[in-house]
């Protein structure tokens, strides 16, 4: 299924006169605040976030899974769902590939198609936490941290493999999240785990090209609920800095300990330069993979606070590569994708609203009400009609939730496509 412009603008009709009021009395109450309203409805226009390979289908527990019908079965698919969010809210112009799950059997055909729907490759991610059928050497231990050079050199070799396949498709950066540590005390020692991942990782990054960048997860627990090698933003940080200029930490929202000050680590790393990457998901207890924004807006806004200010201020950071990384469990993985694309340009949005010049001097001044007042008016304002200006612009739906069901693509993927089960996690 592809939808057209032209269907788009013809379903643009019935919303546009309320969007005019909406934008009308919110454009008169920025502007008299001081706020450069076109500057910032170009920013969310520009916005855009990586759409992973690896949830565009049902999600699971280790319970169950239950399928939603018109899963993309095949990689070419999966591009066409993401072609999909694009065209709807032209702020997913990218894919981010998971090797061994996606490797292209046609790449120029893969291209082509990236291509047709307005999307690039973004970072590609490697896989050593699972052993693959026919795999010669096992991950059970561990992958780069092991204690079996084997194993250690069979994932070197894997990651390699997936930099090679990045290159033909024009990708630019690689995404290691290693699931190595142990599930119980003694099983490891943690100097030898740690040294073994860092000469592990230099191997990676000198095969990188000059023009790639290599960002490294972390991860406090799980799969292993002992100790993980990559536990927290300074092991991560300390193994890219180790590895080299262009290797980066990434940040995953749900990869921290319970109220952990994920805005601080962010601002932190962009002092020093090194904020490469950024997951996006919500969560309530650990890793829970929701949707963005669905339980801690508030904190949600505060970190794209501090996103916002390190773009604008620290320049030794490269613009970092954003991706939704949630599992959907029960929704409809790409309505709950869209909702979570509204859900990070508003917080964005609300973060370019902050009076960055008021909120300094409130701090100079050691005015803690004034600074609090500052952020929460941002906070507090309903930005959405600036999303749909930047959508309106763009040639995206102005409301992609409801043009999706009123343009039944679910239906139409189920017919097409069938009841096929999605591959990835
Ligand atoms: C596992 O927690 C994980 O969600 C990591 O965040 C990776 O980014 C992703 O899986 C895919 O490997
Ligand atoms: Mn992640």
């Amino acid at each position: 299924m592809i939808i057209g412009k032209d269907i788009i603008d013809q379903y643009n009709k019935v919303g546009v006169e309320n969007f005019n009021s909406d934008f009308d009395f919110l454009q008169n109450k920025l502007t008299r605040s001081g706020a450069n309203v076109s500057e910032i409805v170009n920013k969310i226009a520009d916005f855009q976030v990586a759409i992973p390979s690896w949830a565009l289908g049902a999600g699971g527990t280790r319970f169950g899974r239950f399928s939603y019908g018109g899963e993309p079965a095949v990689l070419e698919q999966k591009l066409d769902d993401v072609g999909l969010l694009h065209a709807l809210t032209h702020s997913a112009g990218a894919v981010s590939l998971h090797i061994p799950w996606d490797i292209p059997s046609d790449v120029s055909a893969l291209k082509e198609s990236a291509k047709s729907h307005g999307l690039v490759f973004d970072a590609m991610n490697s896989n050593t936490f699972q052993d693959q059928p026919g795999a010669q050497k096992s991950y059970k231990f561990g992958s780069l941290n092991s204690v079996n050079e084997d194993s250690r050199a069979y994932a070197v070799e894997h990651n390699k493999e997936v930099i090679r396949i990045g290159k033909e498709l024009d990708s630019k950066s690689l995404t290691v999240w290693l699931a190595d540590g142990a599930s119980f005390p003694g099983q490891l020692n943690f100097q030898t785990a740690l040294s073994n991942t860092e000469k592990s990782l230099k191997e990676i990054y000198a095969d990188m090209p000059e023009d790639w960048k290599l960002f490294i997860e972390y991860k406090p627990y799980e799969p292993n609920f002992y100790s993980t090698t990559i536990q927290d933003w300074g092991t991560s940080f300390m193994l890219a800095n180790a590895c080299g200029e262009r290797a980066f930490t990434l940040v995953d929202l749900g990869h921290h300990l319970p109220n952990t000050n994920i805005e601080q680590i962010v601002a932190t790393l962009m002092y020093k330069g090194k904020l490469g990457g950024f997951h996006f998901n919500d969560s309530k207890y650990g890793d829970d993979d929701l949707t963005v924004g669905s339980i801690k807006p508030y904190a949600l806004f505060l970190i794209f606070n501090e996103l916002v200010y390190g773009i604008e201020n620290n320049k030794n950071n490269p613009y970092p590569a954003w991706m939704i990384d949630a599992s959907h469990n029960i929704k409809d993985p790409l309505e709950d994708l869209l909702q979570s694309l509204e859900a990070i340009l508003i917080a964005y949005a609300q973060a370019l609203l902050v009076d960055q010049k008021a909120l300094k001097t409130a701090q100079l001044n050691n005015d803690v009400v004034g600074a609090q007042d500052i952020l929460q008016n941002a906070y507090r304002t309903d930005v959405r009609p600036l999303l749909q200006a930047a959508r309106l612009q763009t040639g995206a739906a102005l409301d992609p939730i409801a043009a999706y069901r009123n343009l039944k693509v679910r239906e139409t993927l189920i017919s097409e496509r069938g009841w096929a089960k999605a591959t990835g996690l």
